[in-house]
């Protein structure tokens, strides 16, 4: 009787732990909240299933801080290169003036979208307008767009329907902060910085409305720049936004870095919970654990080199690898969230050669492998140190993907208590299957060609059992 009362609590405890696993709500919240999350849980629409099975998307960040490079009269910003009209030494007016000299005569958006779709990315992001406040779409609402430079001409538009024919999914990167706006402000000391932030937010949400009404085709926004106290001391203002271009445009998706709450607390509501439809705050950093997610839908989004977003002619420090890029996209899939590789095209509208050859490499993998990053998720598997499990979601098939050959080539693979191994066979060669060798209860060794040098991640497809069924039973008869 005692076995079985335990029996009975550790069950219950194993399912409240379940439980939280896939919500971020506390037991019950204690401040009340107009203003903060309005859902408990991840969306479960397909718009939004759709976003959680691209896993691998493609950020561009390109505007007028392409010109200067990172440099200005023969100096170096150390700083990121989209940030340079903010350094001491580069005259603003000078950096304003720039939109004189923006003519990308070599943009060509079908080849942005082809060299996207060899990738294998499912989605893009693409700056329509970054802090500095430059439109790369002919906005009705202020003279300082694509329409004002030599190249007159939209650059949004063709790039939404290039890359649409190739499949891929539009999200528009929209930054709060506009240093060019004379209404745009970071704290409100007087009535009259109100009265222009009161200006400057009908001008945002014109330019939000615009986008829609010219790219109904976009799947969301990625929103950015939105930390300064004039904007996150008005919680119900971004709330309202939120809830008004949802509505406009159903179905549409918007990360985390939108909202305040009405205290001003960010991303997570003062109760703890999730706001917007996935966690937007892993930046250049990835989750270690499926803990550190709570269960939320979430995205990482990633630079190539340290921390540089657009173009950066001396790229100095560590620059990722195609195979460090692959393990991170890996890693993120097995944690449940998606990856996103950032590009900063030249201000020709040319990609160095350092990131078309990342993108080349990192499709060639996909090639082969994209089978376990799309429609990939966490598979409750203990980690192990050959790399990473990915679970094909809602599916008892399961990846291993090999990101450290041990020297011996022997994998181990422990199963959990429920699931039997049916059979291993590599991804790329279903043909070659791997024979298990049993060294314990759903405990096994693969071994891997040791003869075979392995240049990229090897995965392998591991069809398994799952005997839940016998779980649930095993706690309906405890609870009696
Ligand atoms: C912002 C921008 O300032 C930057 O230029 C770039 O566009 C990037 C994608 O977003 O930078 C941030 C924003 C948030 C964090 C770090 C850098 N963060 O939450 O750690």
């Amino acid at each position: 009787m005692k076995k079985l009362c335990m029996a009975a609590a550790s069950a219950l405890l194993l399912l409240q732990l379940q439980g939280q696993a896939q919500t971020t709500a506390p037991a019950k919240d204690t401040i009340p909240l107009v203003h903060g999350a309005h859902r408990t849980g991840n969306r479960t629409d397909p718009d939004m299933a759709r976003w959680r099975s691209l896993r691998l998307g493609q950020f561009i960040h390109w505007g007028l801080y392409a010109i200067p490079g990172g440099e200005w009269n023969g100096k170096t910003y150390n700083g990121a290169a989209e940030w340079i009209r903010s350094w001491k030494e580069m005259p603003q007016a000078d950096y304003d003036n720039l939109y004189k000299q923006f003519n990308p005569v070599n943009y060509h958006p079908e080849q942005w979208a082809q060299q996207a779709k060899d990738m294998g990315a499912g989605y893009m992001i693409i700056t329509t307008k970054h802090h500095d406040g430059f439109c790369l779409w002919p906005s009705k609402y202020t003279r300082y767009t694509v329409a004002a430079s030599p190249w007159k001409k939209d650059i949004i538009g063709p790039m939404v329907d290039a890359y649409n024919k190739q499949g891929i999914d539009v999200y528009l990167y929209f930054s709060i902060i506009d240093w060019n706006h004379p209404d745009w402000r970071t704290s409100l000391k007087t009535p009259a910085d109100s009265a222009a932030y009161n200006r400057f937010k009908v001008f945002v949400k014109h330019q939000l409305q615009e986008l829609l009404v010219r790219y109904p085709t976009i799947k969301g926004f990625w929103f950015d720049g939105t930390w300064d106290n004039s904007w996150k001391n008005d919680g119900a203002f971004s709330d309202e936004l939120e809830q008004y271009l949802q509505k406009i445009h159903p179905g549409l998706i918007i990360g985390s870095r939108l909202r305040a709450d009405e205290k001003g607390a960010r991303h997570f509501d003062s109760n703890g919970r999730l706001m917007g439809d996935y966690e937007q705050g892993w930046e250049r950093k990835l989750p270690t654990q499926f803990a550190d997610i709570h269960g939320n839908d979430w995205e990482g989004v990633m630079t190539i080199p340290e921390n540089q977003w657009g173009y950066c002619a001396k790229w100095a420090g560590h620059i990722k690898t195609s195979n460090e890029l692959i393990e991170m996209l890996v890693k993120s899939t097995s944690l449940g969230g998606n990856f996103v590789i950032n590009f900063g095209p030249k201000s020709d509208g040319t990609f160095r050669t350092e990131e078309v050859q990342r993108m080349q490499e990192i499709g060639q993998w996909m090639k082969v492998n994209g089978t376990a990053i799309r429609g990939g998720t966490y598979a409750g598997f203990d980690k192990q140190d050959w790399g990473y499990y990915i679970r094909k979601a809602n599916t008892d098939s399961i990846f291993m993907v090999v990101c450290n050959v041990p020297v011996s080539g022997s994998l181990r693979v422990k199963l959990p208590a429920s699931t039997t191994l049916t059979q291993a066979s590599y991804l790329e060669n279903p043909g070659i299957t791997l024979t298990p060798e049993m060294i314990g209860a759903h405990e096994y060794f693969l071994h891997l060609d040791p003869q075979k040098n392995y240049q990229t991640p090897v995965v392998i497809l591991l069809n398994t059992s799952n005997s839940t069924a016998v779980d649930n039973g095993r706690f309906e008869k405890a609870k009696t």
